[in-house]
């Protein structure tokens, strides 16, 4: 059994609470979310702790590696034989399109390398927080091909899992300290990562019904 099985059985049974139906319907999220229901507009905050057990619960009783190597063929799938416009098409004003969602996943798995990478080098590394909505303008997401999004995704997550398989049990362990969340090992941001493509997948599921 390879080191990384080893890791995915032991996150098989998952210890994190189900953070209730509600969660479903959060579009996303790292410090700030906002929360629609149909056309009134509440905006809640979200604490560091509670977005940690929003993006697990989804891992719960899965196996993270095995979510994370599905992914981008889903989101492959999910976008299929659709028009461009469809895409780029936000489900409100506020609210990121399936597009956008794909570039944000890309982006998020670059970071997601880095950082893996930044604390493997040296252990304990500071892991700074990024402001994912100022990303979507700054990196002019609307105007990303969805497709290519969705193959920087997969040529980014795959290098990430070749990684992952490679490390030692005691690499695992070691951790960052993220700027909002505190220590995170590697366990927790492959189980996070998981967590939170399955978060998306579920947005863009929302978004295109009938996919
Ligand atoms: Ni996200």
């Amino acid at each position: 059994m390879l080191v990384s099985e080893v890791i995915a059985t032991r996150y098989g049974g998952g210890t994190v609470e189900r953070a209730g139906k509600l969660a479903s319907s959060f579009a996303d999220g790292s410090r700030t979310v906002r929360w629609r229901k149909k056309r009134e507009t509440s905006a809640m905050i979200e604490t560091a702790q509670q977005y940690i057990q929003r993006i697990t619960a989804h891992v719960e009783g899965k196996q993270p590696l095995a979510v994370q190597a599905a992914t981008a063929k889903k989101l492959e799938r999910l976008i299929k034989g659709l028009r461009m416009s469809k895409l780029r098409k936000r489900p409100a004003a506020d609210r990121w399109s399936a597009s956008e969602i794909v570039a944000h996943l890309a982006d998020a798995e670059i970071v997601t390398g880095f950082r893996m990478r930044l604390i493997l080098g040296a252990p304990g590394s500071p892991i700074a927080a990024y402001d994912q909505d100022s990303w979507v303008t700054s990196g002019h997401y609307e105007k990303r091909d969805p497709r290519k999004s969705v193959e920087q995704f997969r040529v980014a997550r795959e290098a990430n899992l070749a990684l992952l398989e490679s490390l030692t049990l005691e690499q695992w362990k070691q951790h960052g300290m993220h700027s909002e969340r505190g220590q995170e090992t590697i366990e927790q941001i492959v189980r996070m990562t998981a967590g939170h493509d399955i978060n998306h997948l579920q947005q863009i599921e929302r978004i295109l019904p009938g996919k």
